[in-house]
């Protein structure tokens, strides 16, 4: 089915859409190199009344919980209710949720006053908004169950796209479900791996506003995960030469290579 994703890469490259992101104090600068080797454009914002502005002229808005702070709440509403108005995507990285109640109650107080197009967690965060408890150890998930099935009810429940990520990424809507298998494990030995993916989703969704949602979340997860598999054939020595080549692996990876290693299956009606 990747056949039908083709294009998807070539439109960030070129409409090169500016992404507001309101994300966490950890992976800041990965999400601006990430964004910026994409072909996207980042802005970085944390004011309520700067992020209200941005987001009438972005093309798509991440909202990353990952350091929450009370005044950054705010920011986050303010941001995702304006991004509404402005009918642009809004993407939601729950950071944590299940870690602590104060990261699951901010995830839901967001959900319930902005309109989320697309939320993306790991297993872990999506079970705990969903009212399940897979555990968490911090930011990381331990616990494990069946990811497909935990996509298709979040989904199905939140009434939104859902992006859960892992050793594969199923991406839910209330009525579809798309699977992909590519990826390396040494994603996991690198921080921002989840979040800078939250950002590429987002920028995807900006340039792709006419195709159908869950296939462009679906290109940008499957883009990603090709690019840290063609980072692993330059053999780093480890997480810092992979995270260098990862990044120049979004950069020039080309439309074509992606289709041709992407692996991407259907999962089944939900
Ligand atoms: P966590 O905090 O639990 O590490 P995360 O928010 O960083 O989660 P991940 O689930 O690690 O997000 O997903 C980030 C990227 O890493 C995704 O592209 C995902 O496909 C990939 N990934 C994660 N684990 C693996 C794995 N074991 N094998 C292959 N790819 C993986
Ligand atoms: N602590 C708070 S946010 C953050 C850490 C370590 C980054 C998490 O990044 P990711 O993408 O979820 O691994
Ligand atoms: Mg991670
Ligand atoms: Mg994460």
């Amino acid at each position: 089915m990747i056949e039908q994703l083709k294009g998807m890469l070539d439109q960030v490259r070129e409409k090169q859409p500016l992404i507001m992101n309101i994300t966490n104090q950890v992976v800041i600068q990965q999400t601006a190199n990430g964004l910026l080797a994409l072909g996207a454009s980042p802005v970085m914002s944390s004011h309520p009344e700067d992020a209200r502005e941005l987001a009438q002229v972005a093309g798509g808005v991440l909202l990353n919980i990952g350091t929450l702070q009370e005044a950054q709440l705010e920011t986050l509403l303010e941001a995702g209710k304006s991004a509404n108005k402005a009918g642009i995507p809004v993407v939601l990285d729950p950071v944590g949720a299940g870690a602590t109640s104060y990261r699951t109650n901010a995830v839901n107080k967001i959900l319930s006053e902005v309109k989320i197009s697309v939320l993306r967690g790991n297993g872990g965060e999506i079970a705990a908004v969903t009212n399940q408890h897979w555990g968490m150890k911090g930011v990381d998930s331990v616990g494990q169950g069946d990811v497909v099935q935990l996509a298709k009810n979040a989904a199905k429940q939140l009434d939104m796209i859902v992006v859960v990520t892992g050793e594969k990424d199923v991406i839910s809507s209330p009525s579809r479900t798309l699977i992909t298998e590519n990826g390396t494990e040494m994603l996991t030995r690198i921080t921002g791996a989840g979040c800078v993916l939250g950002s590429v989703i987002t920028a995807f969704l900006a340039a792709n506003r006419e195709s159908d949602p869950i296939e462009v979340c679906t290109a940008a997860a499957s883009f990603y995960s090709v690019a840290a598999e063609k980072a692993m054939e330059r053999k780093p020595k480890g997480p810092g030469d992979f995270e260098f080549y990862f990044r120049d692996a979004l950069y020039e990876l080309s439309e074509a290579e992606w289709i041709k290693q992407g692996i991407v299956t259907e999962g089944g009606t939900v």
